[in-house]
């Protein structure tokens, strides 16, 4: 999604702005631009469709520089990608502004400032902002007050850079349903929808909150809150290791997030686990008290994530005994969903700031029962980012410990997101059934996992091979069943997200009432077989589809059985609590698109279209 860096330092900032688009570029963008106030209040702005690159070899053409200065990545919502409709955008010579999110009522707005006067440049709803705020600043004299009153007559999201050239000491943020950081250092003061993007000048940041309006000046950071009122935000040590977000060697950042899975479910447990049972009191205070009561739980998320809490829905059921429903954020958050007492809600995100799920967390807080009391009994995010939206307004939170995820397509973070819902399950089961030892069990398999793991990843050579089947098809099919089913709908999401090849997912019985029409020898298969329950139905459904010419190739452990043999290709995994299976066998099918994806040449780390941190609705 759109990327926001700005700042306003004691040196030039163009390297710094500069630096810190290149550093959100993974983000998915497709058009760049900066503007910098100079010495003599001159404001420069350049933009360009494309790559920051682009915006580089335009600067190299028209040079700007400046001590105060904002900049932009653009992933278009309103207007196509043009020089036009990228950020910032200006008002007059003086006012420059850019904008991640929404203005949901920019049309009225629009014909408003038209009706004044103003003359709009581009299709975007951002520009409303640039005219709003140099009408208020004509009638205030003062950026802040200025912002702030533009603020009041927005609807939507937004999390905006503003800079004035006749105030030019002054940069001013503001964040409403879209994330922004503040950064702190001795040279200067800075603004990051990411502080992945100000790491090479600061590992100090606020995080600004719901509302918040913040003046950066030379002479320090004044942040008011939505009333208006001055309040002080703690200040937050980003801890990670820069080389967390290089690519250490690998050709790809997803290549190099998908062999570091074993470490981030490793880091993920090792603050939750006791010898034989999970640590409730891990899941923060009052964990045990509010779980003890869930008789249960609603799992909301989006995409990948979403696919992480349909796994949750198996393992509640068959290990706590709960009562499950899953849903995707967008269509959650305009249902009226029923919410029974006892209801735990449950969100899932990387990034913590994904707007669709925040927007449904919001929606879940304000629902009331017949007595005016709130519907759900908690909320608890499972999710990437500490100080996250997600985070900080959830009343529990488990982190996983993924690290940075750079690769647009999320890989670490949806095996951590398993392995931390996991431990959800079992502490719910231990709160309603006592520790047990089939709860032993899960827990000696989840200490087991990361070098499980690590030899999955041993299959990336061979996976490559058996990807050269796939990269001239159009279509695929991936078969699971029971809780392997939302694993074949990641293994699709993944290869539709990064190959562009058509994939679909089917719950394998599902096959003869409707897809089975589609199988002939240009249609391969994917199937995920683990050893369980289900494996003779499942490989039923597998002979259904030979019979009809479809190639097979089948991701199982030995005590599955299969054999190789004419269209039908098996890749041998190692064999691990069966449970838990579903993290294990997400791994080949992210090397399956992985290697697909090399082979077409596709742009793996930023596939088109696609964004991370899907910060608009
Ligand atoms: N609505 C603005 C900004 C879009 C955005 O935040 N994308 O992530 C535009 O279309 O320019």
């Amino acid at each position: 999604m759109c990327g926001i860096v700005a700042a306003i330092a004691s040196q030039d900032v163009l390297t710094t702005l500069i630096e810190g688009l290149q550093r959100l570029e993974y983000r998915g963008y497709d058009s760049a631009g900066v503007a910098l106030l100079n010495s003599d209040g001159k404001l420069t702005r350049v933009r360009e469709v494309g790559k920051v690159a682009a915006l580089e070899a335009a600067l190299a053409l028209q040079p700007a520089s400046g001590k105060v200065g904002i900049a932009h990545t653009r992933w278009a919502t309103h207007g196509r990608p043009s020089q036009s409709n990228a950020h910032p955008h200006v008002s007059g010579e003086h006012l420059a502004v850019v904008h991640n999110g929404i203005i949901e009522n920019h049309e009225p707005l629009r014909q408003q400032l038209r009706n004044e006067g103003y003359t709009f440049t581009s299709e975007t709803d951002t520009e409303v902002v640039a005219h709003l705020v140099a009408r208020e600043f004509d009638r205030t004299g003062e950026l802040t007050a200025a912002v702030q009153a533009t603020l009041s007559q927005l609807e939507g999201a937004y999390a905006l850079a503003v800079m004035h050239a006749e105030q030019p000491d002054t940069l001013v943020g503001a964040r409403k349903g879209s994330p922004l950081v503040v950064g702190l250092s001795e040279e200067g003061y800075y603004l990051g929808s990411d502080p992945l993007a100000l790491l090479p000048v600061t590992r100090q940041f606020h995080y600004l909150k719901e509302g918040d309006v913040v003046s950066l000046t030379p002479a320090g950071v004044v942040i008011h809150d939505e009333k208006g009122q001055v309040v002080t935000r703690e200040v937050h040590h980003f801890a990670h290791e820069d080389s967390a977000t290089g690519k250490a060697g690998y050709r790809h950042f997803m290549l190099k997030e998908i062999f570091e899975q074993p470490k981030a479910v490793a880091d993920t447990l090792s603050s939750l686990l006791g010898d034989d049972r999970v640590r409730i009191d891990a899941l923060g205070p009052g964990a045990a008290a509010l779980l003890d009561s869930v008789k249960q739980v609603h799992i909301v998320a989006c995409g990948t994530s979403y696919h992480a809490g349909q796994v949750a829905r198996y393992w509640l059921e068959e290990l706590a005994g709960i009562p499950c429903q899953v849903e995707v954020a967008s269509e959650y958050r305009y249902r009226q969903v029923v919410v029974q007492p006892g209801t735990l809600f449950l969100t899932l995100s990387q990034s913590g700031e994904t707007a669709d799920t925040l927007a449904a967390l919001r929606f879940a807080q304000a629902r009331q029962d017949g007595q005016g009391q709130s519907a759900y009994l908690g909320t608890l995010a499972i999710c990437n980012v500490p100080g996250s939206s997600l985070v900080r307004e959830s009343d529990l939170c488990v982190l996983t410990k993924a690290g940075p995820e750079i690769g647009v397509a999320s890989t670490k973070a949806f095996t951590t997101q398993l392995a931390a819902l996991m431990v959800v399950v079992l502490a719910l089961r231990q709160l309603g059934q006592g520790a047990s030892d089939e709860e032993a069990r899960i827990v000696a398999g989840l200490k087991a996992l990361p070098e499980i793991l690590s030899q999955a990843l041993h299959l990336s050579d061979d996976i490559a091979e058996l990807a050269t089947k796939f990269v001239d098809r159009h279509h695929t099919l991936f078969l699971g069943r029971g809780k392997q089913y939302p694993i074949a709908m990641e293994g699709a999401l993944k290869l539709k997200e990064i190959s562009y090849i058509h994939a679909e997912a089917y719950a394998a019985g599902e096959l003869k009432h409707g897809p089975l029409a589609l199988i002939d020898e240009d249609m391969p298969i994917v199937a995920v077989a683990p050893n369980c329950e289900l494996i003779e139905k499942l490989k039923s459904n597998l002979q259904e589809v030979r019979a009809r010419g479809g190639e097979l190739f089948i991701f199982a452990d030995p005590e599955a059985r299969f054999t190789q043999g004419d269209g039908v290709h098996v890749m041998t995994l190692p064999i691990c609590c069966p449970q838990l299976a579903p993290i294990l066998y997400t791994l080949p099918l992210q090397l399956l698109s992985y290697h697909v994806a090399v082979l077409k040449g596709t742009d793996v780390d930023q596939p088109r279209n696609l964004a991370k941190s899907v910060t608009v609705e």
